[in-house]
């Protein structure tokens, strides 16, 4: 296609809009309505243009071939200023104020300069209000143009459809979709609309009426609470944090962002925050200064390894941390303490993933990048609510099925994208092993499987045909309560897809059988060929905290070196040595479960805790607060006084995400770099600075005094990582693992050419299904799911220090109202839950999401106790808690 722009020739692409022409021909002409990410609405009538002739506005009119546009004209100019003028005749004279320099509200103002529009034409009368109910979006109703840029944010990017625009004519204003205040509508604070609105009617409270965002500092950084790994702008300014902007050039998420990312930064600053070191005297943790903390430290440790040997020390390292300060956790404890005792919150989520994906086909990672994951014309997610836990990503696969791509939920709760599926399969918690054997099963019977990709690159396809035939549909309906024909209609939609991915989550994984699970699933795609070819798009946990892929890629595990060489591999571990000057031990250590069971047993005598509140957050807290009290000595590093940080001997004052310098590993093994925003408060160090300190106590130098040496060390260990250090991150941005090459790219498609396992093949697991370790009996008739919510996460120990406890208060337990019909439970009261470990006291909440029979509930507010309710059943190949299936049974709250 070729067109002219007051006479220069322009060749737009098939799609574009007049406006991308004019652009293209670097001619000037403002937008008001318009922002590139949305759907033009050609309201505002600010991009007048002549199209061969006619005067029509040029975002919403198709280029076409040999168009010829006229811009820059005295009337065209003209005519703009008079649509503005009117626009801006309904508005007060403070609309054209243009608010801080460089955000998008002063949008409006900088188009009216442009036009010459001055404050004098703006003569609207104000008087219709202000919604300053939501803690993070306040709205000015005399600002709003009714351009709708703000509805179409939430609807064609966020997919909440929380706005709407009321009103007629002139008086059209936004206003939540459910009609009442902002903060009583779906609206859950993605931040979209304010990177949006452009006049200021909509403004988050850190930058309204605020500084220009130029005289305010800007570090780019990363999300630190989920694994997307959102790129973040964080804005400073005397050491506080006016806003954190999602970054336009975000690789993962473009632009947008979440409630926690974007608002839930107040914890910083939290009066909370710890601040001095505390050492436990007569029974009462007292601020002490770091040498004598470490001091204590160093003497425990001395003491420890004198009495038990190396094996008697044990260290949780922090999913929450950096790769670096990871790497140097697990090379304190083996180089310095000289044991394998290192493990990460890993084995309470992805443990199984790792496990189950090495199994299937070669490597700990997800088998795709996002990127192509998005593009897949169906998609099965399962176990997973992205909506919710990982929100980018779940708006953007949102989006995808809301034009058209075809989606298979399966999971027992109705929320998030299942809402949207094309079917959705609810087995009962625990079944997942069955439910993909079923649908194994009839892609198998239909012939809906790639018969030369089974034959070149996959193994086991005898084992497993035999299997299944053990699953056919009616068995499998009876063992998951799928009906068999939803089966078999997912199956048909799985099966007959160009290009089918598989997405999945802690619904698969914390099982007893999570391993298994993971197996079953990745054997749909290797039926399929849809990995590792074109044909598809693999299968790809949403890994949950910011940095727990990085944690374990970093070698903070009992049985693997950064890089995921085996401790038993001589090899793996010789290249280890020979950079640490050190023997690695040879033996594999202990998993958190194990570490907890050896302090009740006496056998431990240090317990080395960081960033983990394992008291609130693995299962059976009671048995897990029995160990802590067993162990001599227990160090917690931690930014508040957590459930666990209070029964320590030692508590060490952290540095959070904003404070900090490193990269972090997101789901689809992107390394990003974090950078310090703001310092620490008082005297809190970074957890990198904190293990140099520990090891210096001991009089070790533990060599890479910089995170980017660290991280440069790493390289070294782990051929995987070779290419990867912070310059380059620094210039690039992100870069995916496997990255062996300086100069190469790095692979975010993996197994293009064959499997990383021994013989190259993708190896198809024939695991039987086994039930779960806990099923509902008369004393306990329900089971409980657990899980999380929006506004909060995992321990709540950050958010609940925000102001997203005005968006979700308190745990709820969500039930059936058939069940709260039966135990004469009512909505929004007290009730009191009870397994065969322990009892929580959760405020009820009747809904038809949960399933007849099964009952939900998060476990963001340690004081509710809900993980004294889980227990001690663990993923049979990796210790991964049975957190998704509990029996319980309900009380009323004693008088
Ligand atoms: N807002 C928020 N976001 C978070 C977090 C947070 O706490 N809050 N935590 C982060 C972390 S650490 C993680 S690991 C991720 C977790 O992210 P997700 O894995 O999405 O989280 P969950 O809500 O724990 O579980 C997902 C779903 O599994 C379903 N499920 C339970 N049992 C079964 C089953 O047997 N079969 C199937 N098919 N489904 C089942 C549940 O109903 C639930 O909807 O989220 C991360 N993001
Ligand atoms: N019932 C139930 N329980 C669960 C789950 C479930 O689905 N159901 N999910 C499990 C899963 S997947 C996970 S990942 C765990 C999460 O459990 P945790 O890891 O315990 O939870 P978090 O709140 O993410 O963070 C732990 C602590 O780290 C501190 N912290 C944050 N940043 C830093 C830092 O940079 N340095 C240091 N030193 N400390 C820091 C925080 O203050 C917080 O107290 O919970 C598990 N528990
Ligand atoms: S989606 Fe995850 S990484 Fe992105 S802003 Fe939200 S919590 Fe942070
Ligand atoms: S920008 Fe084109 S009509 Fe508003
Ligand atoms: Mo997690």
């Amino acid at each position: 296609m070729r067109m002219r722009v007051d006479g220069v020739t322009v060749r737009p692409a098939e799609g574009a809009s007049v406006l991308d022409a004019v652009r293209a021909a670097g001619v000037e002409l403002p937008t008001l309505c318009h922002d590139d990410r949305l759907s033009p609405a050609g309201s505002c009538r600010t991009c007048l243009v002549r199209a061969s002739g006619r005067v029509v506005a040029a975002c919403v009119t198709p280029a076409a071939d040999g168009a010829e546009i006229e811009v820059a004209t005295e009337e065209l100019w003209a005519l703009r200023r008079d649509a503005v003028e009117l626009i801006v005749s309904a508005l007060p004279p403070r609309a054209l104020d243009g608010g801080p320099d460089g955000w998008a509200g002063g949008e409006l103002a900088r188009v009216c300069a442009e036009l010459g529009i001055t404050s004098e034409a703006a003569r609207g009368a104000g008087g219709r209000g202000r919604d300053d109910s939501h803690p993070y979006v306040h709205l000015d109703r005399d600002l709003c143009i009714a351009c709708g840029r703000c509805v179409r944010m939430c609807a064609e990017v966020q997919g909440t459809f929380a706005l709407t625009l009321t009103g007629r004519g002139a008086d059209t204003v936004v206003a939540p979709g459910t009609g009442g205040s902002w903060a009583d509508s779906d609206c859950v604070a993605c931040g979209g609309c304010l990177t949006t609105c452009p006049t200021g009617a909509l403004t988050e409270p850190g930058l309204a009426g605020g500084v220009p965002i130029p005289v305010l500092t800007r570090t780019r950084t990363t999300c630190g609470y989920c694994g997307v790994g959102c790129s973040l702008e964080v804005l400073t300014r005397d050491g506080a944090i006016s806003a954190v902007l999602p970054d336009r050039d975000g690789p993962v998420n473009r632009g947008h962002a979440c409630v926690k990312g974007r608002f839930a930064h107040g914890f910083v600053r939290s009066p909370d925050r710890l601040t001095r070191p505390l050492l436990r005297r007569s029974g009462l943790l007292e601020p002490v200064s770091w040498p004598e903390a470490l001091d204590h430290v160093a003497r425990g440790l001395r003491t420890a390894v004198a009495e038990g040997g190396p094996d008697a020390v044990a260290a949780i390292s922090s999913a929450r941390a950096t790769n670096e300060e990871n790497y140097l956790v697990q090379k304190f404890m083996r180089v310095v303490i000289g044991t394998n005792n290192v493990d990460n919150c890993s084995r309470l989520c992805h443990a199984p993933s790792a496990a189950g994906l090495i199994a299937s086909f070669g490597l700990a990672g997800g088998t795709d990048g996002f990127d192509d994951v998005e593009k897949a014309d169906c998609l099965l997610v399962v176990g997973a609510n992205p909506v919710e836990a990982h929100p980018v990503v779940g708006a953007r696969l949102l989006q995808r099925v809301l034009r058209g791509t075809r989606l298979i939920a399966a999971d027992p709760r109705a929320v998030g994208l299942a809402r949207y599926a094309d079917v959705h399969l609810r087995p009962r918690p625990g079944t997942n092993v069955a439910l993909f054997h079923g649908l194994a099963h009839v892609l198998l019977a239909e012939g809906l499987v790639d018969e030369e990709f089974l034959r070149l690159r996959a193994a086991g396809l005898p084992e497993l045909t035999g299997l299944l035939a053990e699953y056919p549909p009616d068995r499998v309906a009876a063992l998951t309560g799928v009906p068999a024909a939803d089966l078999i209609t997912a199956a048909r939609l799985y099966g007959r897809a160009e290009r089918p991915a598989i997405v999945y989550g802690l619904g698969v994984t914390e099982h007893l059988h999570g391993t298994d699970g993971v197996r079953a699933l990745a054997n749909l795609a290797i039926l399929r060929g849809a990995v590792g070819t074109d044909r598809g798009y693999g299968v790809n946990p949403l890994r949950g905290q910011n940095n727990v892929q990085g944690a374990s890629d970093m070698g903070a595990l009992p049985d693997s070196l950064p890089g995921y060489g085996k401790v038993t591999d001589p090899a793996a571990s010789a290249r280890a040595a020979e950079v640490w000057g050190a023997p690695v031990p040879p033996r594999a250590g202990l998993r958190i479960p194990e570490m907890f069971a050896a302090a009740r047993d006496g056998r431990l005598g240090a317990l080395w805790i960081i960033g983990e509140d394992v008291c609130a957050t693995d299962p059976d807290a009671t048995r897990v607060a029995e160990a802590l009290e067993a162990c001599p000595l227990v160090v917690c590093q931690e930014l508040f006084l957590s459930e666990t940080a209070r029964r320590a001997d030692v508590v060490l004052p952290a540095a959070s995400w904003l404070e900090k310098d490193g990269t972090f590993v997101n789901f689809d093994r992107r390394f990003q770099r974090v950078r310090p925003a703001l310092i620490p408060p008082g005297e809190a160090r970074t957890d990198f600075a904190a293990v140099h300190a520990v090891a210096e106590a001991l009089g070790v130098d533990l060599g890479c005094p910089t995170p980017a040496d660290a991280l440069a060390e790493c390289a070294r260990v782990a051929p995987m990582f070779a290419g990867l250090s912070h310059a380059r991150l620094d210039q690039e941005g992100a870069v995916p693992w496997p990255c062996p090459d300086p100069d190469g790219p790095g692979e975010a498609t993996l197994y293009r050419e064959r499997f990383a396992t021994p013989d190259g093949r993708a190896r198809l697991a024939a695991c039987p299904y086994l039930p779960p370790g806990e099923t509902p009996d008369d004393d306990y008739p329900l089971i409980l799911v657990t899980g999380r919510r929006w506004a909060h996460y995992n321990s709540g120990s950050m958010t609940r220090r925000t102001d997203n406890l005005r968006l979700d208060a308190e745990d709820r337990l969500d039930l059936h109202p058939s069940d709260a019909a039966r135990y004469a439970v009512r909505d929004g009261e007290p009730v009191v839950v009870e397994s065969r470990h322990g009892r929580a006291t959760l405020t009820a909440r009747l809904t038809e999401e949960a399933a007849p029979g099964q009952v939900f509930c998060a476990f963001h507010f340690p004081s509710s106790g809900v993980n004294t309710l889980t227990s001690s059943h663990a993923d049979t190949a990796t210790s991964c808690p049975e957190y998704k299936v509990t029996a319980v049974q309900l009380k009323p709250l004693p008088e």
